[in-house]
């Protein structure tokens, strides 16, 4: 292994030809009992309510997300910095890092409500270059009849695909349309504490939960710190045109910078957009 390099070359060489890695029990169990217990309170606790989002199927509403979850409670916001996760991002997306965004889904039983179709990140937040990654951490055992999140081998390297349905950005890719082979996607398993790393232009879904408990992943989202976003990117809070300063806080590795790096990337901007959320865009009747 080499110096400051968390990753083998074997990993580092799969991650780039594949566009996904999984990294086996990265998380103690520790951490992991104590994230879990923190949930469990926030769902019985009505002061977290508005971070909690639904979604009503067939007249039934399930719990499908808490929003921001690094802005709820600081266990978030420490595990998004946890010393292993930075190194391994600091291996993949090339030296340095700004944290994006986080969100924990929740997956419940049984329903459609939990399915998420088929895309790619970037659809969602189209930067000046591709170095983005998102980061999902199983807080309980996460295997094929739990609805894990699969991904397409080597799709980063594919085209866009177009997320629109009658005009409108829907958050999904119309596979047979775009005749994609969705039986070449491999299933993204592992214990609670296994950690999925994805490239942001990696096709990825998940399924139907077959068990009777919910599946919680938590989501973390990273870019380089000169991938500058192209569009209205989720928290206006942290936009750059608006507050520079809250976002060049979000460096977690590197130095500011106002020189965009420029990667000649294939785009179409997420427009018209009539919600945030990849559940409540994937659902809406177009
Ligand atoms: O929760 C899942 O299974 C997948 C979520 C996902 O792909 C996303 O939120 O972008």
């Amino acid at each position: 292994m080499k110096k400051n390099n968390y990753l083998s070359n074997k990993e580092l060489n799969f991650y780039k030809k594949n566009g996904y890695l999984v990294k086996p029990n990265l998380i103690d169990k520790k951490t992991i009992n104590k994230i879990n217990k923190k949930i469990n309170f926030l769902k019985s606790n009505n002061a977290y309510d508005k971070n909690f989002e639904y979604l009503t199927i067939r007249g039934i509403k399930y719990c499908v997300r808490l929003k921001d979850p690094h802005k709820v409670d600081t266990i978030f916001n420490r595990l998004l910095k946890n010393i292993k996760i930075i190194s391994i991002l600091g291996d993949l997306l090339g030296g340095t890092i700004r944290f994006h965004h986080s969100k924990l889904n929740f997956k419940p039983p049984s329903s459609k409500a939990g399915i998420v179709d088929w895309h790619q990140d970037w659809a969602f937040y189209p930067h000046t270059n591709d170095d983005l990654i998102a980061i999902g951490i199983y807080l309980e055992d996460c295997y094929e009849k739990n609805g894990p999140l699969k991904v397409i081998p080597g799709s980063h390297k594919l085209k866009i695909f177009d997320h629109h349905q009658n005009g409108y950005f829907v958050g999904k890719i119309n596979t047979k349309k775009e005749k994609i082979n969705t039986k070449k996607s491999v299933s993204l398993v592992g214990a609670a504490g296994s950690v999925t790393f994805h490239h942001v232009r990696t096709l990825h879904s998940s399924a139907l939960n077959l068990t009777k408990n919910f599946r919680p992943l938590l989501l973390y989202g990273y870019s380089s710190v000169d991938s500058w976003p192209l569009c209205y990117d989720q928290d206006s809070s942290i936009d750059p045109n608006i507050n520079l300063k809250a976002y060049d806080k979000l460096i977690l590795k590197g130095k500011p910078t106002l020189i965009p790096r420029l990667k000649n990337v294939p785009i179409i901007m997420p427009l018209p957009r009539e919600s945030d959320s990849i559940f409540q865009l994937q659902n809406q009747k177009k």
